[in-house]
């Protein structure tokens, strides 16, 4: 059954209210298992059922050498698009930054937008090398994403499955923390639904419009048979999410008043 309108979906993190506005038809899907047909790479771990965990992130000196340039990867881009701030500007504060217009703002976003490949300036050897021990598969990729989502901004995109764009699947995905990443900041998921048919969720038919906002991958607007309750796994200095992509995740409201979420996002699959 398609249903067409203007209307709001309803969803809930860790208990708090949230709704947001879609545009166009929504679906119900077929009674399939999207993951059934393809390559889990969790299966093999201890979290296959939830679809995610919090797990240590590299060791900490590793981790300051990736964190530092992937910052300076991300200074890069906002320089690109005209912004002048140096490599110690704290990313947490990127809302408040001096100088920081709209169309700024936007030139950088157009520009991280796009994936930044692996092109030896950031070192991923020793992230692909964890992933691959977490999933017990050796596990490969070719570019990282950034993520800024402002506070009680609309900059988070809607709950959605990667999968739902072809592209993006059989593969594994990590979220971790850069800066101003909290319990009111950080990713979102829908524990164990990367097993649910697609029969139990309704979803926008195309790329979802969310208040004037086109994001390619659609968003999963009501959930059959339950509530529609997300969960912020909330990974710590040190950790790391890692989830399937077959999970509905997103929605992620920035509920905090003074802080930038910046996240580091990756896929990796079979090598
Ligand atoms: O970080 C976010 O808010 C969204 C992340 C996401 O959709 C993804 O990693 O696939
Ligand atoms: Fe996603």
């Amino acid at each position: 059954m398609q249903e067409s309108s203007h209307k709001s979906v309803q969803f809930s993190i860790d208990g708090t209210p949230v709704d947001f506005p879609v545009e166009g038809d929504t679906a119900v899907g077929p009674e399939l298992v999207l993951l059934d047909q393809d390559d889990d790479l969790i299966a093999g771990t201890p979290w296959a059922e939830s679809g995610y965990a919090v797990l240590p992130f590299l060791d900490a000196g590793p981790r300051q050498v990736l964190v530092d340039s992937i910052k300076h990867a991300i200074f890069g881009r906002m320089r690109a698009a005209g912004i002048e701030v140096g490599d110690d500007y704290p990313l947490d504060q990127y809302h408040t930054m001096p100088g920081l217009t709209p169309e700024l703002h936007h030139a950088f976003i157009e520009r991280i937008r796009k994936s930044f490949p692996l092109d030896g300036s950031v070192d991923m050897a020793p992230l692909i090398e964890r992933m691959s021990d977490i999933c017990g598969v050796r596990v490969t990729s070719d570019a990282f994403c950034v993520r800024v989502v402002r506070p009680q901004s609309g900059d988070n995109n809607p709950p959605h499955r990667d999968v739902w764009l072809d592209t993006l699947r059989h593969r594994v995905n990590i979220y971790a923390p850069i800066a101003g990443s909290t319990l009111e900041t950080s990713l979102p998921v829908l524990p164990g639904s990367h097993r649910w048919p697609e029969s139990m969720v309704e979803r926008t038919t195309g790329g979802a419009n969310i208040g004037g906002v086109a994001y390619t991958v659609p968003a999963a607007t009501r959930i059959l048979g339950q509530e529609f309750n997300m969960v912020r796994p909330n990974p710590g200095e040190g950790e790391f999410l890692v989830f399937s992509p077959y999970m509905i995740h997103g929605g992620a409201r920035n509920l905090s008043r003074n802080l930038t979420r910046v996240s580091l996002e990756m896929r990796f699959w079979r090598a």
